[in-house]
């Protein structure tokens, strides 16, 4: 018989959602974790969300915050930036100003965690919007390899387009960073014998 691991056992990663308000960060967030597409969330709405996951056969839990709001960053945002594991840069493809926005995010989260290399994904989200569009994959690939962060396109509308596939894959940049929270707490355990908190 195969045993299921309980919560303590599992390995859990924390993700945070940034980019300008209306990229469709909520929309992503919500068809990730609910399946469902929304056209109408409350923008100011920051909010975690929690939920068993397998990403490469491994099961985990992934703790997702989706930030809001475009002021300095709140208390809460800061602290979760400070823990995150891992981000996903989210620009919309139909919004040239949030394009070129990302850089700041980027540079944001890499003063707040305080080291140059984070794991981060660029997502350029909103691609089902075909004839809106504004900018090209070339032209998100070109600013990925320039920010030497993978890239991916997403759309959040149903049919959803490459929205696991976005989370699972920052679950995997963690999983090959030095900031990777199993081997944290492996060598944790080693020493101490202790429990995820
Ligand atoms: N067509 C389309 N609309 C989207 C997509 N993602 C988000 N939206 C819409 O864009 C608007 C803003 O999305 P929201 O998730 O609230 O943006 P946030 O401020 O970044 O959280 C909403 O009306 C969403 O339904 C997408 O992939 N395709
Ligand atoms: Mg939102």
């Amino acid at each position: 018989m195969s045993s299921i691991p309980n919560d303590e056992q599992l390995v859990r990663y924390k993700l945070v959602v940034v980019g300008d308000g209306g990229v469709g960060k909520s929309a992503i967030t919500i068809q990730f974790f609910q399946k469902l597409f929304v056209t109408d969330y409350d923008p100011t709405i920051e909010d975690s969300y929690l939920q068993h996951c397998e990403v490469d056969g491994d099961m985990c839990i992934l703790d997702v915050l989706d930030t809001a709001g475009q002021e300095e960053f709140s208390a809460m945002r800061e602290q979760y930036m400070r823990k995150g594991d891992g981000f996903l840069l989210v620009y919309s493809v139909t919004d040239k100003q949030s394009f070129d926005n990302i850089d700041q995010f980027r540079t944001q989260v890499q003063r707040v965690k305080d080291r140059d290399s984070v794991p981060m994904l660029l997502v350029a989200n909103k691609i089902d919007l075909v004839h809106m569009r504004r900018i090209t994959e070339e032209q998100g690939r070109e600013a990925a390899s320039r920010l030497n962060i993978p890239y991916m396109e997403t759309s959040a509308k149903d049919p959803p387009v490459n929205i696991d596939a976005a989370f699972h894959m920052v679950v995997r940049l963690i999983k090959n960073s030095q900031l990777n929270p199993d081997r944290q707490e492996k060598k944790k355990r080693k020493m101490s014998g202790c429990s995820i908190s």
